[in-house]
């Protein structure tokens, strides 16, 4: 396939496994999954190239294991990935822009409308994330002070960290 074509259909997977799977009537398990063969069915394209969008995926967004397939973070959807709680690096990075700056530091990081905070682990990742919206701005989180003080993070099967939340004293400007 061409890049431009496996990011298209890239596109349409993360949309149905992660945000509206009824509109493909496709049901996620309360962990994600979906069965291979009618995922592909529903989504009218081929076992090959499904496998080919989660191996050149530049992101790794999704894994298939036993015949089944899920994303593997960025859900709108209710699901339990059932990631354990682990401790995170002592520094974690949010990309984000400077018209929301003023609610972050009042309120804190919060997920909006996914499960979770997504954090990264290094600055390059943060401002990728940041320049979805314009220039970016990167927030560091001092996560070891919110793992110190009894907060949980998980990490997901591509390496987004993920938070409930994050109060502001945890935060400043990198
Ligand atoms: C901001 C992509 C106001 C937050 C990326 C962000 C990521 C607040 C936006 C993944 C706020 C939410 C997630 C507050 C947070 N007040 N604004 N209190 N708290 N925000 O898209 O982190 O390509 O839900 O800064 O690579 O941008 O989809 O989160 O700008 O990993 O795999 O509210 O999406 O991955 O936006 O991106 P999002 P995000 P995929």
């Amino acid at each position: 396939m061409e890049d431009k074509d496996v990011i298209r259909l890239s596109k349409r997977m993360s949309k149905h496994l992660r945000h509206q799977p009824e509109r493909l009537g496709l049901t996620l398990d309360a962990a994600g999954w979906v069965d291979l063969d009618e995922f592909v069915r529903k989504l009218g394209t081929t076992h090959e190239q499904v496998r080919e969008v989660v191996a050149r995926n530049d992101k790794q967004r999704f894994t298939i294991a036993d015949g089944r397939i899920r994303a593997n973070q960025g859900h709108t959807v209710a699901v339990d990935l059932d990631l354990p709680v682990v401790e995170p690096p002592p520094v974690l990075y949010h990309g984000t822009v400077a018209k929301f700056l003023p609610d972050i530091m009042r309120e804190g990081l919060r997920p909006m409308s996914r499960h979770d905070v997504h954090l990264s682990a290094t600055v390059d990742t943060a401002v990728r994330v940041g320049s979805r919206r314009g220039k970016p701005v990167v927030l560091e989180v001092d996560s070891a002070s919110m793992h110190a003080d009894g907060h949980e993070f998980r990490v997901s099967a591509n390496g987004v960290w993920l938070a409930a939340s994050v109060p502001p004293r945890y935060l400043r400007e990198h």
